[in-house]
């Protein structure tokens, strides 16, 4: 979910609290499961009982789908058992992290099909918030998806395209498509608004507020309006936008041709979060008035 180089936050692998001094050279690390302790689990499955409630009828059913068949309400789950649902689903798999890793090799792993996931669980003083992605974030909030076919597609297609971000100057254009499409994506369904996004569904606050909440925009899906949106870091987001099926995420960027998008665009400072420009429509009350 996050962005390493930021004002204020972590920007080195010293200002992150995960252990880097075992990983691999592709930041991977030895998930290590039997080293959990039993506080661990309990506190996981509290966190596991309070937002699989609240997102029984906030998520989009692909994403419940996919959290039903990874079984992992018990405790912290084992990567390994997980692969095992993963790979015959969708051929994704996990690799265990310390935690942030550099977007050069984050993109790689989502190449190649590999999701990264943090390895260490969150503190109890900090079960509603935390800046870095923990296990519960990454896990609870990502994995689900990967089971959906068409999203794992569009994971793997995102990775690939990271390379020319990078080499273009654009990272930033890019980087706010996972944004507001991975972490704190929208989607209609025929029972209305649902969220998928894995930061909204690991969050218990942001998953009332990204539905309910009248004060954010919710636009539709436009890929270069998203490419050119700034976003908040350490509060709710001020606009979401929302999909009409998965099968947009693939078909609107798969076919798109970025390169010329990030030369007009890269040097253009991002559109504020929390401005309707001019034409557009906000979805909330549509949204809303529905039973
Ligand atoms: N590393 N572990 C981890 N998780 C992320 O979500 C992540 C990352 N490194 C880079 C990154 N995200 C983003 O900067 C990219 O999506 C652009
Ligand atoms: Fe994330």
């Amino acid at each position: 979910m996050f962005v390493m180089d930021r004002p204020g936050s972590a920007n080195s692998s010293s200002d992150l609290r995960g252990d880097y001094s075992a990983a691999a050279a592709d930041f991977t690390v030895a998930q290590d499961w039997a080293s959990y302790g039993e506080a661990e689990h309990e506190r996981w499955r509290r966190l596991y009982a309070r937002q699989s409630a609240l997102v029984a009828d906030a998520a989009a059913p692909q994403f419940l789908a996919g959290l039903t068949r990874l079984d992992c309400s018990a405790g912290i789950p084992d990567f390994a058992e997980a692969n095992a649902v993963l790979g015959t689903a969708t051929g994704w798999q996990l690799v265990a992290v310390p935690g942030f890793i550099p977007e050069e090799q984050f993109f790689a792993h989502l190449a190649a099909r590999r999701f990264p996931v943090t390895r260490w669980l969150r503190a109890e003083h900090e079960l509603d918030y935390l800046v870095e992605p923990d296990v519960f974030h990454d896990f609870f909030g990502h994995v689900p998806m990967l089971l959906d076919p068409v999203f794992a597609d569009f994971m793997q297609a995102y990775g690939a395209a990271g390379e020319r971000a990078m080499a273009m100057g654009a990272l930033d254009m890019l980087a706010r498509i996972y944004w507001y499409t991975v972490e704190f994506g929208l989607i209609t369904s025929p029972d209305g608004l649902k969220v998928f996004g894995a930061g909204i569904v690991s969050s218990a606050g942001e998953t009332r507020y990204a539905l309910h909440d009248p004060a954010p925009l919710r636009l539709g899906f436009e890929p270069l309006r998203i490419m050119r949106t700034g976003y908040n870091i350490d509060r709710f987001q001020s606009s979401y936008f929302v999909l009409d099926s998965f099968e947009q995420l693939v078909d609107g960027l798969i076919g798109l041709d970025f390169g010329p998008l990030y030369l007009a665009w890269r040097d253009t400072p991002a559109l504020p979060a929390d401005q309707l420009q001019a034409g557009e429509i906000n979805l909330r009350n549509r949204s809303e008035a529905r039973p």
